[in-house]
């Protein structure tokens, strides 16, 4: 049996603003860096230990993985950054607030935008600075790669499971004790792909930040049980905000 544990990175400055944030890359707020600190000491605590561990190019998730390696002992391990586990890119509403656009545009289009499995929310336009081309962090992976200007959940499956099948995967294998820092909808593209899940299922599915998320998984790969590390009724309570956090401003 292996373990393998997901953690989506502490608050970010743009979660705190509600805001899309996609491939932006902001930091983590001082409750982001503390939050992500508390779940290395649980780890810890529950005697979990890493010899490898995966995160995005962007800080948010970089910083999660320091901090929860850091409290852990673990600041030695391979820390292996990778564009494929950004998170969704969201296009044209990067920097949009999310109760303002359902404000505008209504709950059920914000929704459709933020859980549905193939809209693509609108794109980012040609010449926008904030375009992966535009940003030094890309420049040699766009040499041979064709970056997105915005993605639906499809497409982030479409990056995400190649890496975790071909780089992640191989080192759960070989016996090491992988975690992987994300984001989350990168996280939930994995989940779709690691437990084969419907696109029914996903769409209802929000990750809190800075929440350990552990799968048993067998030898051949298949899911024995998924949890959330932590005070459950928390935990409920931390998901319940994710999903409403496009909910109208009251009144509205
Ligand atoms: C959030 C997810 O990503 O937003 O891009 O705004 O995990 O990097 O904070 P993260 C974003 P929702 O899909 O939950 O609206």
């Amino acid at each position: 049996m292996y373990t393998l544990v997901i953690i989506r990175h502490g608050q970010s400055q743009w979660n705190k603003k509600n805001l899309f944030c996609g491939w932006t890359d902001v930091d983590l707020t001082e409750k982001g860096f503390e939050d992500a600190r508390a779940a290395g000491r649980l780890l810890k605590k529950e005697g979990y230990t890493f010899d490898i561990c995966y995160t995005s190019v962007l800080k948010r998730a970089i910083h999660t993985a320091y901090a929860v390696l850091d409290e852990m002992d673990l600041n030695w391990i391979p820390v292996i950054k990778d564009y494929h586990l950004n998170e969704r890119h969201y296009g044209a509403l990067q920097g949009k607030n999310k109760t303002e656009m359902a404000d505008k545009y209504g709950e059920e289009q914000v929704l459709q935008w933020r859980r549905s499995y193939d809209v693509r929310p609108p794109v980012l336009p040609d010449g926008d600075e904030r375009l992966p081309e535009n940003q030094p962090v890309y420049k040699e992976i766009m040499k041979t790669v064709k970056l997105p200007h915005t993605e639906c959940l499809k497409d982030t499956v479409a990056r995400v499971a190649p890496y975790f099948e071909q780089v992640i995967k191989p080192e759960i294998q070989k016996g090491k004790k992988v975690l992987i820092a994300a984001h989350g909808n990168s996280i939930r593209a994995l989940m779709k792909y690691i437990e084969d899940m419907p696109e029914e299922e996903i769409v209802g599915i929000n990750i809190p930040t800075a929440t350990p998320m552990i799968y048993h998984l067998s030898d051949d790969f298949r899911v024995i049980d998924r949890s959330f590390l932590g005070d459950q009724e928390a935990i409920k309570a931390a998901i319940e905000a994710v999903k409403n956090q496009s909910a109208k401003s009251s009144g509205k």
